[in-house]
């Protein structure tokens, strides 16, 4: 995994701030937005007003910062050139509203930045930095900037220091997994009944990868947007959801896999590549890549 290097620290502490400056405008905007606006994203769902609010409002504020060379968005088909000093430059990749399907039934949805330091679309091992923002019954901020990781209370827009050194539990006892059941494959399957056979491991599931990976770091467990019979690649992006997440769940002691290996190593070919996406306790993942085969 990339280690925070020294030259980067104030245009990652730069970008984070930016994103949490933002999250009040972003949740004071959201009881008018829950319609469905016509278009479709690039990966061709419908898209909300919320995800291009926030899409926008991201790139106005995160491609005026120096720091930031590209702006890549879940929302839109194309990275942005950014002004920014194309020597020492990042790139940011967000998801604006993660879970955004949650926004009509008033549960968690989130917004993730992945902080890369090569062009997009990039490997895991070329983030220096991830983070993500929850929208639930407050307002929290998770931070990882390769020296390790901070949860937040966002207040008015200003972080505040909760936790720092964020560490997942050694006694994990929450999981959650999307995709249909009856598309999961016959070994993800299998691996499910391992993991509920354990009477202390509790079913917890909302529907939005954030908050479900929440659970994870402050629990403890296993959250998987597995392979499908039907999707093959899964669900969720490489460059959006599966890096900057591997990245942060790595980051706080836990691991990452593809089913075979580390988010973090998975080759970069698009920058709406989809991947299959396991993380949590080290002995969980472990576990699920010795059941997939
Ligand atoms: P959403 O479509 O609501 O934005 O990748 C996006 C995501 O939510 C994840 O947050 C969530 O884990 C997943 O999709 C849920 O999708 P399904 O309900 O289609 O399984």
């Amino acid at each position: 995994m990339a280690t925070q290097a020294d030259p980067h620290a104030d245009a990652i502490e730069e970008i984070f701030t930016t994103v949490a400056a933002l999250a009040p405008d972003i949740r004071d905007a959201l009881p008018g937005r829950r319609v469905q606006n016509d278009e479709t994203n690039p990966s061709g769902e419908t898209q909300l007003a919320a995800d291009i609010y926030a899409d926008e409002l991201f790139r106005e504020h995160l491609g005026a910062l120096d720091s930031v060379v590209e702006y890549a968005s879940e929302e839109r088909t194309k990275i942005v050139p950014t002004d920014g000093e194309e020597d020492t430059g990042l790139s940011v990749a967000i998801d604006p509203l993660d879970g955004s399907s949650n926004l009509k039934s008033n549960n968690t949805m989130g917004t993730i930045v992945a902080v890369y330091d090569a062009p997009l679309p990039a490997a895991g091992s070329d983030l220096v930095a991830a983070a993500y923002v929850l929208f639930g019954p407050i307002t929290t901020m998770i931070t990882a900037d390769g020296d390790g990781v901070t949860e937040y209370l966002v207040d008015d827009g200003v972080r505040e220091v909760i936790t720092e050194d964020v560490q997942l539990p050694d006694d994990p006892s929450v999981y959650g997994f999307g995709g249909r059941v009856p598309d999961w494959p016959d070994d993800f399957t299998a691996y499910t009944e391992d993991i509920e056979s354990d009477d202390s491991m509790k079913l917890r599931y909302g529907g939005a990868m954030i908050g479900d990976i929440n659970q994870v770091l402050i629990y403890g467990g296993v959250f998987a947007y597995p392979a499908l019979e039907s999707a093959p690649n899964g669900k969720l992006r490489l460059q959006f959801e599966g890096n900057p997440i591997g990245f942060i769940i790595e980051s706080a002691g836990g691991r990452s896999s593809d089913g075979t290996q580390s988010l973090l190593d998975v080759e970069p070919n698009d920058v709406h590549q989809r991947v299959p996406v396991y993380v949590g306790n080290d002995e969980l993942i472990e576990q699920l890549e010795a059941s997939l085969d």
